[in-house]
């Protein structure tokens, strides 16, 4: 799956690595960079949306099996504005979760190590939920959004796939998923990984980089004794 965008006078990715998957949230890179945090369902297209952002095929593993991965995959990202200059930041995929047969609790389905992670980490700005623009919102995310709520960050919603529906559909993605989500059209952002819609900096309101680049430029990182301090995942 590659990304057709391959020149921007705006925000762009000019690299990205693996950093390291961590099991627990001791386990994670130190807190030193503004980081984002991507869930969604298992298959809703977290790993394609990454590859199909920083250009590069094959750096996040896109699953066959859904669900295999159960660690918190860190990648160093950094976006050029040819006059702003380099930000760097983290990109952190999360397990994705819905594939389990019976609908488990917030609690059972993104266990203690997520949790965490999202309540705690100090660095983290943001999270990115993923929402399959053909399917919809299910209860999880609707879970996840209520748990997220309270540590008081930012949400982001990213329709995926949006190049399954074709043009004509795609003006009646936004307003379902705002609706169902309690957020306004605007807090939805329209993509593909296979077209590169909705990843760079184009258009009216921008798209993904020049989103991030924002987000990293507005809001300064917590300090680390702002939080509580870190219980083992
Ligand atoms: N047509 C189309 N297919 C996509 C797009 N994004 C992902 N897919 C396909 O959807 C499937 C799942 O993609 P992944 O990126 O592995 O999904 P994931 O959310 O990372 O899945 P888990 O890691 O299991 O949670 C793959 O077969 C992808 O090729 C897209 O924008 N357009
Ligand atoms: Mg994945």
């Amino acid at each position: 799956m590659t990304s057709k965008i391959t020149t921007s006078t705006g925000w762009r990715v000019v690299a990205a690595r693996f950093e390291l998957s961590a099991p627990t949230l001791a386990a994670c890179p130190p807190s030193d960079l503004p980081e984002i945090a991507v869930c969604g369902r298992s298959n809703v297209g977290k790993s394609s949306l990454f590859n199909a952002f920083v250009v590069q095929r094959g750096l996040a593993r896109v699953s066959r099996t859904p669900g295999r991965t159960r660690l918190l995959n860190f990648f160093h990202v950094t976006l050029r504005h040819p006059r702003w200059g380099d930000r760097a930041l983290r990109w952190v995929d999360l397990p994705g979760y819905g594939y389990a047969a019976a609908p488990p609790s917030v609690r059972e389905t993104f266990g203690p190590m997520i949790e965490a992670y999202l309540q705690q980490r100090a660095s983290l700005r943001e999270l990115l939920l993923l929402i399959d623009s053909r399917r919809g919102v299910t209860d999880q995310d609707l879970q996840l959004i209520d748990f997220w709520r309270p540590r008081g960050l930012p949400l982001q919603v990213i329709a995926t796939k949006c190049d399954k529906i074709g043009k004509a559909g795609r003006g009646l993605v936004a307003r379902p998923l705002a609706d169902a989500l309690g957020l306004s059209v605007a807090d939805i952002q329209l993509t593909s990984a296979s077209t590169g819609l909705g990843l760079g900096d184009e258009g009216k309101h921008g798209g993904l980089a020049q989103h991030l680049a924002r987000l990293i430029e507005d809001r300064p990182a917590p300090a680390e004794e702002a939080l509580p301090p870190a219980e083992p995942a």
